[in-house]
């Protein structure tokens, strides 16, 4: 297992649409292992592959307290989708942008698990937020797309002042 290095906004590699995955062979058991321990580590509630510039449609997913009920989605889709719900979102491409969006409250997916099952998953609340900004990375989407230009472009400055001050001298 390794930990894998996360691209961050604005890089255009995160703007690449992920591939269906044909086989949930021992490379992709690998990735998802790989994605699992990043998003772990980060730490973080979920974690596609396209953030590690991997173009697979692949997502690992973990919003318990115990931080112990790994989910994983291998090519994800979303059969129904109702209701609204406004989420204060984070990314860890977008490191320390924390900001509102709206989103469906409840989902409904299937997708293949680790072992290549097929399955469905019902979700609503913090769950079904983090499937869709998840989904949306699959997508080549960032949720800071999702705000007003002006909210957009304030973000990108406070991302760029972070990273002055985090700079080595
Ligand atoms: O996609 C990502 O970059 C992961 C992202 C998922 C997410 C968070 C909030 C709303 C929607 C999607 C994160 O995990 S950001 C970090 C975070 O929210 C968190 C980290 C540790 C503990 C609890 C939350
Ligand atoms: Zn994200």
């Amino acid at each position: 297992m390794a930990i894998l290095p996360i691209l961050e906004y604005p890089d255009p590699r995160l703007h690449t649409i992920a591939a269906p995955v044909a086989t949930v062979d021992e490379s992709v058991k690998t990735l998802i292992g790989d994605l699992a321990d990043t998003m772990y580590a980060a730490p973080g509630i979920g974690l596609a592959a396209t953030q590690c510039d991997v173009h697979q449609r692949v997502i690992v997913i973990d919003t318990s307290d115990t931080r112990d009920q790994l989910l994983v989605l291998v090519n994800p889709v979303i059969k129904r989708a109702d209701g609204e719900q406004v989420f204060e979102e984070g990314c860890l491409s977008v490191p320390g942008i924390y900001e509102e969006v709206k989103r469906a409250e409840h989902v409904v997916i299937e997708a293949l698990d680790r072992e290549g099952r097929l399955f469905t998953l019902e979700a609503s609340g913090l769950l079904a937020v983090c499937i869709q900004h998840e989904m949306d990375h699959l997508m080549g989407k960032v949720f800071v797309e999702y705000l007003s230009p002006l909210k957009r472009n304030r973000a990108v400055q406070r991302l760029r002042k972070r990273r002055r001050e985090r700079a080595p001298a």
